[in-house]
């Protein structure tokens, strides 16, 4: 599992404030506990009430490189944003994200085939998040011709067919799961399926157990990257778990110990 670490965001109070003061060391240190519990990648988002998201983005990303060589997954919906920030991220890097909508897609992929960068596409168009699973492999299906009209390779592909929060749209989480099933026979070699795993349980009691259950349903339909957070415990032992299930690590008694050790 390609586990993004969600915890570097402007939405949450320790990061908003660390921006502000530009006390890099509150980023640093987000970064290490979260590749040390065992995240590949790091989301790195400015939040919603920062005016100078190009500047924040690129500061975070600059105190990033100063601790760590990990994926750099810079998480803004701006398009000016994303163009000015993609090219000076040293290192490997995500652009997080674009919609589905032709257009849209053909500049992201062009921006990311241009800096050998990944690319995270939504299954959204100009009308929003799709009521139905079809739509979502619909517009699934459009990223992954307009990728492969460019030239950006399915490995650095990957779909979000978008989660939302359980309590208000109750049939989403089931949409996903069927679409993610859909979208990874859809193509040879398959594109990568992701979520914003923690969207699911927004608002809600009991948030730690329904991501952990989404996630163990969702690794089973064919997910194999997640923005989440890396630092609860239980949530990685049941990634972990359901990898084993699924045949993608070898059983012994402490596959648990095993599997924090590599950091799977
Ligand atoms: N898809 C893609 N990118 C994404 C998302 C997605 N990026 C952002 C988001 N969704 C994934 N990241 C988070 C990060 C935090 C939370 C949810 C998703 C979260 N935050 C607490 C909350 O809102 O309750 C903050 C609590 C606090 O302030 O302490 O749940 O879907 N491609």
């Amino acid at each position: 599992m390609y586990v993004i670490g969600e915890r570097i965001n402007g939405m949450f109070a320790d990061v908003k404030e660390a921006i502000q003061a530009k006390d890099a060391s509150v980023i640093q240190d987000l970064a290490k506990r979260q590749l040390a519990a065992g995240a590949r990648a790091l989301d790195v988002n400015s939040g919603p009430a920062t005016s100078d998201a190009q500047g924040a983005l690129l500061w975070m990303a600059e105190a990033i490189r100063e601790v760590t060589d990990a994926p750099i997954v810079i998480d803004t919906a701006k398009w000016d944003v994303m163009q000015a920030v993609i090219p000076n991220v040293a290192g490997e890097k995500l652009i997080n994200s674009t919609k589905a909508d032709p257009e849209a897609a053909m500049e992201y992929i062009a921006l990311a085939a241009a800096n050998n960068a990944g690319l995270i596409g939504l299954t959204i168009d100009a009308d929003g998040v799709p009521g139905n699973i079809d739509k979502r492999v619909e517009l699934g299906a459009q990223l992954i011709a307009v990728a492969s009209d460019i030239g950006l390779p399915m490995d650095h592909l990957f779909i979000d067919p978008v989660i939302l929060p359980v309590n208000v749209s109750p049939n989403n989480p089931d949409h996903c799961l069927q679409a993610i099933g859909q979208l990874r026979s859809f193509a040879d070699p398959p594109p990568h399926l992701v979520l914003g795993l923690s969207n699911v349980s927004q608002r809600c009691a009991n948030r730690s157990l329904i991501n952990r259950t989404y996630v163990t349903m969702a690794i089973a339909h064919g997910l194999d990257a997640a923005i989440m957070d890396p630092l609860d415990t239980e949530l990685m032992d049941a990634v972990f778990t359901a990898e084993l299930l699924m045949g993608r690590m070898v059983y012994c008694d402490s596959y648990l110990q095993a599997a924090r050790q590599t950091k799977n």
